[in-house]
């Protein structure tokens, strides 16, 4: 069922050119965004919802998504200029865009963990899920959902040492639309330079500048062998530079390993 209230709210402070649905309650709005795109001609189209009843994280994993709590939500781009093998960097580009947006809101910063975290104080802030529906041509849509956590004051037991809110870290409350909006204006910039390259180069600057593993001993947790070292920026692929303990390189794609700090989360 439609929130109405939120949506013409929502509607009334988005870029231009992009189309909003803000939903009561939806199993997962990554899911949602993608019926609700039916209904519209618009080509950047957006979901929010008050809850997730079945909030998804990466692999099979869940996102704690409390009624009315935080935000929950997900942009659908149509048939993007983007090439299937260049679209899992999208997920770098809301990346950087979630702790722009962050400091935007709040003045205070928060740092990325590579690739698909924000972080604010060494605990997960963000979540971003990227998903993908080919077609014959190309991609049909790309879908990247973001959790953005904002008025939580706690956590599920399992999550207290390594989540937290912008309430955790300011004191304050945030608005939700005013924070969708916020990321949609970021990733929207962000967007069109990643369009003129197809890849980081044109951020590669800043979203290095914001990674928080730079620098940090790492744990790769590689299928093939789990090994330490050390994280360098990523490449204009979006892959990460680590050096491992015997002075190899190694260049690690999303998607294929996790990467952990070697005492806790980050
Ligand atoms: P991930 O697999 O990297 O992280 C999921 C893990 O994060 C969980 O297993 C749990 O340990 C932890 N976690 C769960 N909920 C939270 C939370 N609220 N805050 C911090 N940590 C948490 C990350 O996956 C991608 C998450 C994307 C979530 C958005 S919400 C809107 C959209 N719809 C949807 O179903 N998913 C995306």
């Amino acid at each position: 069922m439609e929130n109405s209230k939120m949506t013409s709210r929502l509607a009334a402070i988005l870029p231009p050119g992009m189309k909003a649905f803000w939903e009561t309650s939806v199993d997962s709005t990554n899911l949602a965004v993608v019926r609700l795109a039916q209904q519209t001609d618009a080509e950047i189209v957006l979901a929010a919802a008050d809850e997730q009843t079945q909030g998804r994280g990466r692999r099979g994993r869940s996102w704690s998504s409390p009624m009315g709590e935080s935000l929950y939500m997900s942009l659908l781009l149509k048939h993007p200029a983007v090439e299937p093998e260049n679209a899992s960097m999208l997920t770098l580009v809301m990346g950087l865009s979630a702790v722009q947006a962050l400091r935007d809101l709040t003045g205070h910063s928060a740092r990325i963990k590579w690739p698909n975290d924000a972080v604010m104080g060494d605990k997960k802030i963000c979540g971003i899920l990227t998903e993908m529906r080919a077609a014959e041509n190309g991609i049909r849509h790309v879908v990247i959902g973001v959790g953005l956590n904002l008025n939580a004051r706690a956590f599920p037991q399992e999550l207290m040492d390594r989540a937290t809110s912008l309430y955790l870290e300011t004191g304050k409350e945030y608005d939700r639309a005013e924070a969708a909006a916020a990321l949609c204006r970021r990733f929207l910039e962000n967007y069109n330079t990643f369009l003129k390259t197809q890849d980081m180069s044109g951020l590669l600057e800043e979203y290095n500048g914001a990674l928080i593993n730079l620098g940090r001993r790492v744990k790769v947790l590689d299928p093939g062998g789990e090994y330490t070292g050390t994280a360098g920026g990523i490449t204009p692929r979006g892959e990460l530079r680590v050096t491992r303990q015997d002075g190899g390189m190694e260049l690690i794609y999303a998607g294929e390993v996790s990467v952990r700090g070697l005492y806790g989360y980050v």
